[in-house]
């Protein structure tokens, strides 16, 4: 045992607190003792899950033989325990017989990614676009029936020589795709036209027990058909940044709430009084588009990357985006034009958009879910029953065979304030006070789509491609690499070119055991199911960008199993330390993969080993060909070759061909990234080989540019993994870490959304934020406005991890990992508009009167000490939010406000009066004070440097001499900034002889 592990387990031994405590004003809680306590908690589950699945089939007979005295039906209370999964399958359906849907080209199943096609005429110098979210429903795969979705459709008609004449593409999954061009604004009318009343309710199922899902402050009901446009990477005002509170409801929805209290217009959009755009200065006109509608102004400003719009609705986010509602965003710039045009990157670009989802199975849901009452035969499916890993009735094993997830009342230390505890089920079985349907923490499905189809095949020439990858998963994180498939799988449904079955659908794995001419980093673990044969691995993947832009350097990511950390004396013992493409949700690659050395005819398999969650890995989500049959503890049967559910294998190749194509030449790359990025990207802020470490109060370091050392403080923020404390059920949150946090005051405050916000900065102001991690999952830490450079990660036991080489640039959403702190440095700085902004000044919790208490944390997050809080208007500033990226976790609470501070605008001189020795200058105030409480004027006069202040438009500056010609200015200052009016010059009026007389005595 090492001196590391030996405190840790000294930190163990301090008592613990509950969050309940912690929100009722007591002391923080020891984090080390609760983490640890999960880290346990979820071997033992795994292992008492077996033991109990035996149990239970001694006592019950084979799965699926009901035990429960009451017979669960559709809409009614769930068996918590067994024999039903409450979980469902997608059908056997065979896997690689549709091809991909491309840009602008349909599959054979109809389905394409669409590109807008922009106006240029209505707003000039930006593309303008309206894009309406509907309902309808798509084929998305041959062997499913259609499968009703929301999407994006672009309503307006695109611009083709001089005129509007283009019609838009109809609606399809994953579409339109807007295409944008650096410094050009795009502008957004976006018209909700979901269904209304019982037709507006979500498809899947919607708990309403969530805040903002649920009663709004006059206590009628939020209804499930409201939607925002949030455009994810965006450089974006607030006012268009879509956040939770800025959705609308369509036109005709009869409700008290039909716009969130965040909802804004673009000042400088005009429409009348039928929500069609007109020209500013139009009789009637206002900014508001109308009934259903919001308008959005996306600057552009950032350089190329992969963006994506999708929902972000306040408690319906997870699922109106599982629902479909995303699309593509493409940014490009004269840079990576560059690249193209001079052969460093191939011309030929290629989304790949991958996703999970579940499909109803008509045949099996009655039996595997038996409360699902939502939608039929290839619907989608989502999670509903919160399925607890504890069993208090079952005093042998006190595990549920079935369990999922952890329960707050059953866990140690309980959880024992909660509003809906635990409760008796009809058949007198204590079981969770959960709601029917609930949210659960992570929603991971099995049926891997890419571009809207499930299990694609993709045919490429023997060349080189760019791919444009997203994970546009839920929850899921995915390990991408190149497989050349097993020719020993053939597949009697499909034929080879010489009429013989096909073949293509597997990888060849092998026991996963030392071997002598294994990379070192393969993995040898025996894991089940075993690895892929490193022999069969195929073209590198070669990126070269990230969410945030082009990547410093290119990276060359060889095809690499999952590996995982084995050492026992590592704290991070389990953690993923080894892999290929690892991407969590929102995360992107910009990437290369050269075909031209892949024989004509060879089939290569996209393949994905990620755990789910991870790395607490629970193997019934891990869907293979060959898996074992996990259904005893409500898991999947064996998956067959050829067949889905499967998430390993997501997409196939099929390359084909003349050879020739010249190669793919790494080495222009490697030239040509450095400077692109040079060019295009902003300085990294942080020299490359700085690293912080686990004790570290402060940072220092010399900037781009610079020769002189600078000294910054760190800024604690937390992540958090507790229970709600109103369900009890798993929940994640940011907070802060105080201070002065030692062995003795183990202090993560967790907070949560409607809790004052922690974080501001100011444009152009940089911060280092050192975010420690008090939990066993990783999370995607997705940042609005501004990207991130990652510094660097360090253990609990003070072991320093560089970033990947693929984080060496900007990032936007970053993966933190169990027991490491992360150290990311931001510099976010406001886009330039048009337009004036004003704060975002609203209720703390929106969805409660002004005044109402409960719900808030009350503990003061920078000194621990109690404090009291009640619902009440604050200044957010321009107010954007940070928050994991697992829509699971972001939905119930794992979200926190930014306070974004922006100089106030020009107070521009509009008047000048003299009045004798007074001047009463006024001026148009600005419309944002920033965040500051309120805006003090300084109104200067010259020569002389007379000088008076004021809080609002006029200002009276007296003193003046007559005859003489001032030169007026008016500045006005917060943290941001201080801005100044032009000078604007002005004459007093000469003084009458006879008064100069009476003043000048000689
Ligand atoms: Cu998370």
């Amino acid at each position: 045992m090492s001196l590391g592990r030996k405190v840790f387990f000294v930190f163990v031994a301090v008592g613990l607190l509950s969050w309940g405590a912690l929100r009722n004003g007591a002391q923080a809680p020891d984090k080390k003792q609760d983490v640890l306590n999960r880290l346990i908690k979820r071997a033992e589950t795994a292992a008492q899950r077996e033991a109990s699945a035996a149990l239970h089939a001694a006592q019950v007979g084979a799965p699926g033989i009901r035990a429960s005295l009451s017979a669960p039906a559709p809409g009614g209370q769930p068996n918590y325990y067994g024999p039903e999964p409450n979980w469902a399958y997608t059908a056997r359906i065979r896997k690689f017989v549709d091809s991909l849907p491309g840009l602008n080209a349909a599959n054979n199943l109809g389905q394409m990614l669409p590109v807008a096609v922009p106006d240029t005429l209505t707003f000039p110098n930006s593309d303008y676009y309206e894009i309406a979210v509907q309902e309808y429903t798509e084929k998305m795969h041959s062997d499913l029936p259609a499968t009703r979705l929301r999407g994006y459709v672009q309503l307006n008609k695109g611009t083709s020589g001089g005129q509007n004449t283009v019609n838009p593409a109809p609606i399809h999954y994953l579409g339109p795709i807007i295409v944008a061009q650096r410094n050009r604004p795009v502008r957004i009318k976006f018209v909700n036209m979901l269904p209304t009343g019982q037709g507006g309710n979500l498809f899947i199922p919607t708990d309403t027990t969530l805040m903002g899902a649920g009663m709004g402050p006059d206590g009628s009901a939020y209804t499930q058909n409201r939607a925002a446009i949030h455009l994810h990477g965006g450089l974006t005002p607030w006012i268009s940044d879509g956040t939770p509170h800025q959705w609308i409801t369509p036109a005709d929805e009869p409700t008290n709430n039909s716009r969130g209290v965040s909802l804004r217009f673009v000042p400088d959009m005009w429409f009348d009084a039928g929500g069609r755009p007109v020209p500013a200065g139009t009789p009637e006109a206002t900014n508001d588009p109308g009934p259903g509608a919001a308008t959005y102004y996306y600057t552009n400003q950032q350089s190329a990357r992969l963006m994506f719009y999708h929902d972000h609705a306040y408690g319906i986010t997870r699922l109106n985006v599982y629902a479909g509602m995303a699309a593509g965003y493409v940014l490009t710039d004269p840079v990576e034009q560059g690249l193209i045009s001079s052969g460093a990157l191939p011309s030929d670009q290629i989304p790949l958009v991958i996703q999970d989802k579940t499909f109803v199975d008509a045949r099996t849901i009655a039996s595997t879910d038996p409360t699902w009452n939502w939608g039929g035969d290839g619907q989608l499916w989502f999670p509903h029953v919160y399925m607890p890993n504890q069993n208090p009735n079952d005093r042998a094993t006190g595990a549920n065979d079935f369990g999922r997830w952890d329960y707050g009342p059953w866990f140690w230390p309980p959880v024992t304030t909660l509003t809906h505890g635990p409760t008796l089920s009809n058949d007198g079985k204590i079981i969770p006070g959960t709601p029917t349907p609930s949210l659960v923490p992570e929603a991971f499905m099995d049926t891997p789509l890419v571009n809207g189809t499930a299990y694609p095949y993709l045919t490429v020439q023997r060349k080189a491609y760019r791919f444009r990858v997203l994970n546009a998963c839920n929850d899921r994180f995915l390990n991408l690499g190149l497989y050349y498939a097993d020719p020993a799988y053939k597949t009697s449904f499909r034929v080879d070119s010489s009429g013989l079955p096909g073949f293509g659908s597997e990888v060849k794995m092998v026991p996963a055991v030392t071997h002598l001419n294994w990379p070192p980093y393969w993995p040898t673990d025996n894991r089940t199911g075993g690895v892929p044969d490193p022999a069969t691995a195929g073209p590198v993947i070669v990126q070269y960008g990230t969410e945030g832009g082009i990547l410093k350097n290119p990276v060359v990511i060889p095809s690499t199993p999952m590996g995982y950390e084995y050492n026992r004396r590592n704290i991070v013992v389990l953690n993923v330390n080894t892999h290929g493409l690892l991407l969590g949700p929102a995360e992107r690659a910009d990437i290369v993969v050269d075909f031209s050395s892949v024989p004509d005819g060879a089939r290569l398999i996209l393949y994905n080993d990620a755990p789910a969650p991870i790395p607490g890995f629970d193997p019934r989500l891990d869907y293979f060909t060959g898996d074992p049959d996990e259904r005893s503890t409500g898991g999947p049967a064996t998956t067959l070759p050829g067949y889905g559910p499967n998430t390993r294998t997501i997409l196939q190749f099929r390359v084909e061909g003349a050879a020739g194509a010249p190669t793919f030449n790494q080495n222009a790359l490697n030239t040509a990234l450095p400077a692109a990025f040079a060019q295009s990207q902003d300085p990294l802020i942080v020299p490359s080989g700085v690293y912080a470490q686990i004790q570290d109060t402060e940072l220092t370091f010399t900037p781009a540019g610079s020769t002189e050392p600078v000294t910054m403080s760190l800024l604690y923020k937390a992540i958090h993994e507790l229970f709600e404390l109103d369900y009890g059920r798993m929940n994640s949150v940011l907070g802060t870490e105080l201070p002065f946090t030692d062995f003795n005051t183990q202090t993560t405050i967790p907070l949560a959304y409607i809790d004052p916000p922690t974080e501001s900065i100011a444009s152009g102001e940089t911060q280092i934020w050192k975010i420690t991690h008090n939990g066993v999952d990783t999370h995607a830490i997705h940042f609005h406005l501004f990207n991130v450079q990652v510094i660097n990660r360090v253990g609990w036991d003070g072991a320093v991890r560089p970033p990947d080489p693929n984080e060496i640039g900007w990032k936007e959403t970053v993966r933190m990992n169990p027991l490491e702190d992360i150290f990311v440095a931001i510099r976010p700085v406001a886009p330039s508009l048009p337009f004036s902004v004003p704060d975002s000044v609203r209720l703390m919790d929106p969805t409660r009167p002004e005044g109402a208490v409960g719900g808030f944390t009350l503990v003061d997050p920078y000194t621990g000490n109690p404090v009291t809080r009640e619902n009440e208007f604050l200044n957010f500033g321009w107010e954007y939010v940070w928050h994991c990226h697992l829509l699971g976790h972001e939905e119930n609470d794992m979200m926190r406000p930014v306070v974004f501070m922006v100089a106030p605008e020009e107070p521009a001189i509009q008047g000048i009066q003299i009045v004798g020795s007074q001047a009463i200058v006024s001026f148009k105030p600005s419309s944002s004070t920033g965040g500051a409480a309120r805006l003090v004027y300084t109104v200067t006069a010259m020569p002389g440097n007379i000088k008076a202040t004021g809080s609002s438009s006029p200002i009276t500056v007296t003193g003046l001499v007559p005859g003489r010609t001032y030169r007026f200015m008016v500045e006005v200052g917060n943290k941001a900034g201080t801005t100044r009016s032009k000078v604007v010059s002005a004459a007093t009026p000469p003084t009458p002889r006879n008064a100069r007389l009476k003043r000048s005595p000689r």
